[in-house]
């Protein structure tokens, strides 16, 4: 399974260690394309290598070519969305994790679209349940 993870580079790299974690997880489901989400050492500059458009085309290249996407939607993202975006209208599957504690509400365009599962959670034990169920019903 081709796995691909969203989740915000530029929009703020606060979340960045628990995307390693769910990265690691997914990987023991399959190939996750976007491994880098959950590089610790990347600032939220995202441009400490190759250029916008290189990055542009070749995530859009993985993104056709995935079989699932799965999004930490708490810090939000325009990359996030408009990689969403792009994902309902390739028909993928989508889950999209997002923690209410924290006291962000999820955009209306996300947590309101029939074509995406949104599940809240609060640690990353819930968050493996819910992953762990939302691919097992894919197969
Ligand atoms: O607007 P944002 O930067 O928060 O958008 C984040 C989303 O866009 C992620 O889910 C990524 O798939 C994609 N994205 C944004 N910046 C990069 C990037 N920068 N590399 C790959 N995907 C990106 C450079 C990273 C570096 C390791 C070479």
């Amino acid at each position: 399974m081709k796995i691909y993870f969203a989740g915000a580079i530029r929009g703020g790299r606060s979340d960045a260690a628990l995307y390693h974690e769910m990265i690691r997880y997914l990987q023991s489901f399959g190939t996750v394309l976007t491994e880098h989400v959950g590089d610790k050492g990347l600032t939220e500059k995202g441009d400490d290598g190759p250029d916008d458009p290189a990055i542009h085309d070749r995530d859009m290249a993985w993104l056709r070519d995935c079989d699932v996407m799965v999004a930490e939607v708490t810090q939000p993202s325009l990359g996030v969305g408009y990689e969403l975006g792009w994902a309902c209208a390739l028909y993928k599957p989508i889950l999209c994790l997002y923690r209410p504690h924290t006291g962000r509400r999820l955009s209306a365009m996300i947590a309101g679209s029939q074509a995406i599962a949104t599940a809240a959670y609060s640690d990353m034990g819930q968050a493996r349940g819910i992953i762990r169920q939302f691919l097992a019903n894919l197969t």
